[in-house]
């Protein structure tokens, strides 16, 4: 994710001083969270997908792990595999290992902001699974318009795993499956990966722990956003004077993370000064934790119906795979989700 600083300087670092002196000029200061990904960022969140606390990218893998053997055949057509967001496709090749023994050779389609996360799928997939043909595309899946390409007599199945969503409000959500679903068809399919709710078997001070680790892994990833700043606009953070903050928002389903200033204090930056009074927050990141009726709207209001959801035994995290649903009878479709359980 390294090349998003790329992206930024190309306009000059004016438009980075400017995204984030409106960031700061809010009543509650915000900075986007794609501010993270800077080097040392990707190096931290590579780290967080290993702690004890988070659960999330562990338990994804075993769910695809458990899961992805009887795909294929679930499935039935021939399949070529589309990943939003596909980073490293580090949990790709599980999937891409069953497509290939159950229909030979299968295209790959990644699409990521960062080449060279890009060219690190492409390695280490053509490594590890063998029959696999990628054909990547670097594009901002956000923002610019990508393209999906279909072997004659295949189907679709697009990836979006990782609990990517999470990271956006419900409208942006929507708008992002509802740009996938204008590019498949009847008869394709979206695997989705989504952080559950707390409930029974999962309390809120187990999301708490994934996003305030022990190590304190996720503290340095949330206060090298302003170490990138210091470094990237000339301003002046101390960061000891910041403290980093996970809090669960019930109301809209989210954890979000802050860094807390521990005085008050004023920065410099872009030749403005940004006050803070003590206690006073920078909101730096959402991350969405659904219950079932949320995705079953959320994806029927792109285009999707539920064919199968997949947890693990904890109700921590989970798989949705959904197909295309008839597009004029997208808010009819009416899904029972109990009946729908795989397990
Ligand atoms: C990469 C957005 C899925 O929200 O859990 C990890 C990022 N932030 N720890 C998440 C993150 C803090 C992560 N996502």
């Amino acid at each position: 994710m390294s090349s998003q600083i790329e992206a930024v300087s190309e306009t000059g670092l004016d438009a980075l001083t400017a995204v984030v002196l409106e960031g700061l000029s809010r009543p509650q200061k915000a900075l986007p969270a794609w501010l993270f990904y800077d080097e040392r960022g990707s190096q931290f969140f590579e780290q967080i997908t290993s702690l004890p606390e988070y659960y999330l990218t562990r338990t994804e893998r075993s769910i695809l792990a458990r899961h992805a053997p009887a795909l294929p055949a679930h499935l039935g057509a021939k399949v070529t595999v589309a990943e939003l967001g596909a980073g490293s496709a580090a949990k790709t090749g599980l999937l891409l290992k069953e497509f290939v023994a159950h229909q030979g050779s299968t295209l790959y389609q990644p699409i990521d902001i960062s080449p060279t996360a890009l060219e690190e799928a492409a390695t280490s997939l053509a490594d590890k699974v063998p029959g696999v043909d990628v054909e990547s595309q670097v594009a901002n899946y956000i923002t610019d318009p990508y393209t999906l390409r279909r072997p004659q007599d295949h189907a679709i199945l697009a990836l979006y795993i990782g609990s990517s969503i999470g990271n956006f409000p419900p409208d942006e959500a929507r708008a992002i499956l509802s740009t996938l679903r204008g590019h498949l068809e009847l008869g394709d399919s979206l695997l989705l990966g989504v952080d559950l709710a707390p409930g029974r078997r999962k309390s809120i001070d187990i999301l708490l722990a994934a996003y305030d680790d022990a190590a304190g892994v996720t503290a340095a990833f949330n206060k090298n956003m302003l170490m990138r700043l210091n470094r990237e606009t000339g301003a002046n953070f101390d960061t000891d004077a910041f403290a980093h903050r996970a809090q669960w928002n019930a109301e809209a389903s989210r954890i979000e993370m802050h860094l807390e200033s521990l005085q008050a204090q004023t920065v410099q930056i872009g030749g403005e000064s940004i006050s803070f009074v003590r206690g006073e927050t920078i909101h730096t990141e959402n991350s969405h934790k659904f219950r079932e009726n949320d995705i079953l709207s959320l994806l029927r209001s792109s285009g999707f119906e539920i064919d199968q959801m997949m947890h693990d035994d904890d109700e921590r995290f989970a798989v949705v795979l959904a197909n295309t649903a008839q597009l004029e009878n997208v808010d009819s479709a009416q899904v029972s989700l109990s009946s729908r359980h795989s397990e």
